[in-house]
């Protein structure tokens, strides 16, 4: 399995975020990627090769231009705002809740970072745009390689993508790469794709995008957002709407879930994949849901990781695999390896 790997991630670099009302060191570091591009070679996974060069269309059939262009922009127009700024990550602090109007973008940028997210523990940073980008390139290649018949490829990024809507980013999360990846599928011809959604946390972005679509089916097994993040999407009841009715799957487990039931719901996850008859699955592979994480509050342990690898190859369909998050570091890395691993020993 090939891994294209993202060598720009590090350009993306929060100092801080707003945690219960304190700015606390960032948990989505740089040396997240790099524990995992260190476990692959040591255990000689398969090669190792950057994105292939993309315009912007792979982005625009997913994100909206205005948001498209606000982030291009954003560090630029922060810093104008006070040179000082140069030493500072940008956080949101005003958002346009019920009620506001959310068709006018206004001057002022302050006002642009609310009208574009929806938490304010997501720094946008010098380099998050450049890095965003070469990550949604590193996605399109990963789709490129499964639509000329790969059976599995990894992409490796930071930051992270899955809460990143069509515009707006939170969640650690700019461009939704996982969303990209599965478009890009869908535009090579592939008429049904699947995303599963594994992380911790529940995919709002990518259910977002996808919800009112009947060739994209998301399912996602995620803490249950009455107590978890993102507490406002990720509920059963949401199954989807319009010709898109019947193509979302939610299943939030309790806080505290250990690797018994959470696999149980990933069978069910990949019976109803199966059952939409997807032609390739995208997985954005999050690894927050191990023992350890200490931001989440699943029980899964390292070697379970590669029971989920064999699992999902068990669906026999081509799987691209998009990093999502886990902030074990040290552990992150063994534990995306095993995934990878255990598909890959299964596929044969
Ligand atoms: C709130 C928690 C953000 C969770 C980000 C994540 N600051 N999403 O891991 O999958
Ligand atoms: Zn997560």
């Amino acid at each position: 399995m090939k891994t294209i790997f993202n060598d720009r991630h590090a350009l993306h670099h929060g100092k801080v975020e707003m945690f219960r009302g304190q700015l606390v060191p960032c948990f989505e570091v740089p040396a997240r990627a790099d524990y995992v591009l260190q476990e692959l070679r040591l255990r000689g996974l398969g090669e190792i090769i950057g994105p292939a060069s993309f315009d912007n269309d792979g982005l625009v059939r997913v994100h909206s231009q205005r948001y498209l262009n606000f982030l291009s922009t954003a560090w630029d127009e922060w810093v104008a705002l006070d040179p000082a700024n140069a030493q500072r990550d940008a956080i949101p602090s005003y958002w346009p809740i019920r009620t506001f109007r959310s068709d006018v973008l206004p001057a002022s940028f302050p006002a642009r970072m609310g009208l574009f997210s929806f938490d304010a523990g997501s720094p946008l940073t010098s380099g998050t745009w450049t890095a965003a980008r070469a990550g949604a390139c590193c996605a399109l290649t990963g789709a490129q390689l499964l639509a000329r018949g790969d059976r599995a490829a990894f992409v490796l990024t930071r930051p992270p993508g899955h809460h990143a809507g069509r515009d707006f980013f939170g969640g650690y999360c700019f461009l939704n790469n996982a969303a990209i990846a599965a478009q890009a599928l869908r535009d090579a011809g592939l008429e049904r794709v699947a995303v599963l959604d594994i992380d911790y946390h529940h995919g709002n972005g990518t259910q977002a995008i996808f919800y009112e679509r009947g060739d994209v089916y998301f399912a996602s097994l995620h803490g249950d957002p009455h107590t978890e993040y993102p507490y406002f999407l990720g509920y059963a009841d949401e199954t989807g709407a319009g010709p898109g009715q019947g193509a979302n799957l939610n299943l939030p487990l309790p806080r505290g879930t250990g690797f018994g039931p959470w696999r149980q719901a990933l069978g069910q996850a990949l019976q109803g994949i199966s059952a939409f008859g997807a032609q390739a699955l995208v997985v954005s592979l999050g690894l927050d849901t191990f023992e350890g994480d200490p931001i989440s509050g699943f029980g899964l342990q390292s070697v379970d990781y590669l029971f989920v690898g064999e699992d999902l190859a068990r669906a026999g369909l081509p799987t691209l695999f998009v990093f999502e998050g886990g902030y074990a570091v040290a552990e992150v890395g063994v534990n995306a390896v095993n995934v990878l691993d255990g598909f890959s020993q299964r596929a044969g």
